[in-house]
């Protein structure tokens, strides 16, 4: 009896279908790059997810609508349009598909899985990065983005916390708008619900790391940046209580790997009460929690900065350190990055055995081929790094720059796809595009070099880092162009690919070639992988075997006063040693550690 009603009640109530998928994009033969196991869960969908399952369990659309919500990731999951079409027609439409954190190079992508969910009647949203950048700099709608609300997909802008309730009630009676814009409008963080993505989404990915925000926001100013035109230059942060949340929640399904994604954590105002709650978790409750986290390349004169990040479980940080010559600094509007800290700045996180990964950027106005290949050469002899990883300087929409070019009207490139910091899109004074292009391909090898890979481990030993684990990432770093063709952070295991997911403007292939030379493509990659793993092995075995051996180099001596006139980092041009004389008169007039540029 008690079960019929159950049946009977389940029957009467309703389901609202939410589609949640993070869209990969298009490598350069036109296919979707898409992994057996991509490297972590995607944070724009666990946010996205949290946030609508917060809804689902509030229950907005009333006591007799249940939310049921999916989410994908494309780059380990393939999207099969034709079901989700099917799913949801058998539901009269009734629910939506989310097109979650789309970037730039994912928004051709989203449209195309967009289309035939349009052309089925499917309502659509597209929000992320691309749509709030384009939405933040510019007061009219552009082409691409008319494009997806001509084909009645809704675009939304700004962050979703607050604001799912309205979008979600408009979606299930039908009446979505065209646009929701709430760029000028940045919620609190305090409080708002925290990202999760259900246990079947996290299983594809590589190990038992995840990802969460802790915080919004930048205060500094680079021209290349999207992040402070579309999340603001204000600190916007979580309470030490959420994180404190999303850690034991991932702890106790036996996730204890970290990155937090903000874009500078030395940044977030609350850095230090976030560390202190982390490590009253490591050190009284024995939670043995660890983090990536990304800082700029001042933090180490915030006092207890370094220490902190130490007992809070911080082993790696990213650094955009993106060049060594001053004048292609100053381009940038990148004021806070002074070579003469970088020393200074890595030395300290290395004397704590944390390990950096830095990003440097090719294709700054001065650059020239001759000297992009001599600064990584400096970097290699002087500055003790470990993984070092490149970018084309890219005007991503969203950007001041994107902005400046557009304006002037210097030709950019019209395919977004291309818009991953792995393209050169736009002329460059000093190099022609195959130069530049050939560039960033020799960059990794230039850095790469057995000798050098062989230096990291001993510096790294020396340092206390575990040098097994830096070897696996120093062989994804250094070989993912090579191998797989696309850049480490767009990397996965196992490269997936179906003849069908090719972009609409390019055939598809006849299953007499996909499929034959999917198969080589697919030996070839894996014997290439295997050689230089054992490569990168043998160095790795060498430098273990004399972790007994006391090693130093240039690069690991302690800073001292005369290295300005001795190392080539401070002498190799004209403006490095106008930023030492710089640097020395600032010291002179201020008696002492002085950092006018940090914003309050
Ligand atoms: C962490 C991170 C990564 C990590 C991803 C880790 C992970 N799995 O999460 C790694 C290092 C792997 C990575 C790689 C890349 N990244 Co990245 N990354 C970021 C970073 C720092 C944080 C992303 C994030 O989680 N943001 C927080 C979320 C919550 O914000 P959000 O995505 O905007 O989502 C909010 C709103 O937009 C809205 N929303 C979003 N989607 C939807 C959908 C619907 C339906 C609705 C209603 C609302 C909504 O609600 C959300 C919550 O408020 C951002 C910068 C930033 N601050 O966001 C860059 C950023 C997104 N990355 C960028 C780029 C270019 C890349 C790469 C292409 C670089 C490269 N060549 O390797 C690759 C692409 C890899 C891939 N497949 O995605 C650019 C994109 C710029 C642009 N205009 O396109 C950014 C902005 C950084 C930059 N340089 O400007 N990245
Ligand atoms: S330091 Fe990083 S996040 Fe901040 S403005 Fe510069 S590029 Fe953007």
């Amino acid at each position: 009896m008690v079960c019929q009603r159950h049946s009977r009640d389940r029957a009467r109530r309703k389901r609202f279908r939410i589609v949640l998928i993070k869209p990969s994009h298009y490598d350069d033969d036109g296919y979707v790059i898409r992994w057996y196991r991509s490297p972590m869960p995607a944070n724009s969908l666990a946010s996205v997810y949290g946030l609508l399952d917060d809804c689902a369990q509030r229950k907005i659309l009333g006591p007799d609508t249940e939310i049921d919500i999916v989410a994908i990731d494309e780059t380990n999951t393939r999207v099969r349009v034709d079901r989700i079409v099917a799913d949801m027609h058998g539901n009269g439409n009734f629910g939506f598909v989310g097109l979650v954190g789309v970037q730039s190079n994912q928004y051709p992508r989203s449209l195309d899985i967009a289309k035939p969910l349009r052309a089925a009647g499917v309502p659509v949203i597209i929000g992320g990065f691309h749509v709030s950048g384009m939405l933040a700099m510019f007061d009219s709608i552009g082409p691409d983005l008319r494009r997806a609300l001509d084909m009645g997909v809704t675009l939304f802008a700004g962050e979703a916390e607050g604001r799912l309730d309205e979008v979600v009630s408009d979606a299930a009676a039908g009446s979505l708008k065209p646009i929701y814009n709430y760029i000028d409008d940045l919620p609190a963080l305090e409080d708002a619900v925290t990202p999760f993505l259900p246990g079947n989404s996290v299983k594809k990915t590589i190990g038992n790391v995840t990802t969460f925000d802790a915080g919004r926001g930048c205060p500094f100013q680079c021209s290349f940046c999207t992040i402070i035109n579309v999340q603001g230059r204000k600190s916007r942060r979580r309470s030490p209580d959420d994180v404190e949340r999303i850690l034991r929640k991932n702890f106790d399904q036996g996730i204890d790997r970290f990155f937090i994604t903000d874009d500078n954590f030395a940044r977030n105002k609350d850095w230090e009460i976030i560390f202190d709650r982390i490590i009253k978790l490591r050190e009284q409750d024995s939670m043995d929690v660890r983090f990536l986290i990304q800082v700029d390349t001042l933090c180490h004169k915030i006092p207890n900065f370094i220490a902190k990040a130490k007992r809070a479980g911080v082993t790696r940080i990213f650094i955009g350190l993106e060049n060594i010559n001053p004048d292609n600094l100053l381009a940038a509007k990148k004021r806070q990055n002074k070579i003469t800290e970088y020393r200074n700045m890595i030395l300290a996180w290395k004397a704590v055995g944390i390990w950096t990964y830095a990003g440097y950027i090719l294709g700054f106005p001065n650059d020239t081929p001759e000297s992009v290949r001599r600064d990584i050469e400096i970097i290699k002899k002087e500055m003790p790094l470990d993984v070092l990883e490149f970018f084309f300087l890219t005007p991503l929409p969203g950007s001041e720059d994107h902005k400046v070019l557009w304006k002037k009207g210097v030709p950019l490139d019209p395919d977004l796809n291309k818009y991953d910091l792995e393209h050169a899109l736009t002329p460059h004074a000093n190099m022609t595009k195959a130069e530049w292009e050939r560039l960033y391909r020799d960059a990794w090898s230039i850095y790469y070099t057995p000798e050098h890979v062989e230096t990291i481990l001993r510096r790294a030993q020396t340092y206390g880092i575990n040098i097994s684990r830096l070897a696996q990432i120093i062989l994804w770093f250094a070989q993912s162009l090579a191998i797989e063709r696309v850049h480490p952070l767009q990397g996965g295991f196992v490269r997936l690919k179906a003849r069908h997911e090719r972009r609409p403007e390019l055939p598809i292939e006849p299953v007499w070639r996909f499929y034959p030379s999917l198969a080589v493509e697919f030996l070839v990659k894996h014997a290439r992988v295997a050689r230089a793993a054992w490569g990168i092995f043998r160095i790795y075995r060498g430098v273990a075997a004399d972790k007994d051996l006391p090693y130093s180099d240039l690069a690991m001596t302690p800073v001292s006063e005369d290295e300005t006139q001795t190392l080539e980092l401070f002498t190799h041009n004209q403006s490095a040693r106008d930023a030492v004389d710089h640097a020395r008169k600032v010291k002179t007039l201020t008696g002492g550690d002085h950092s006018p540029l940090i914003p309050a």
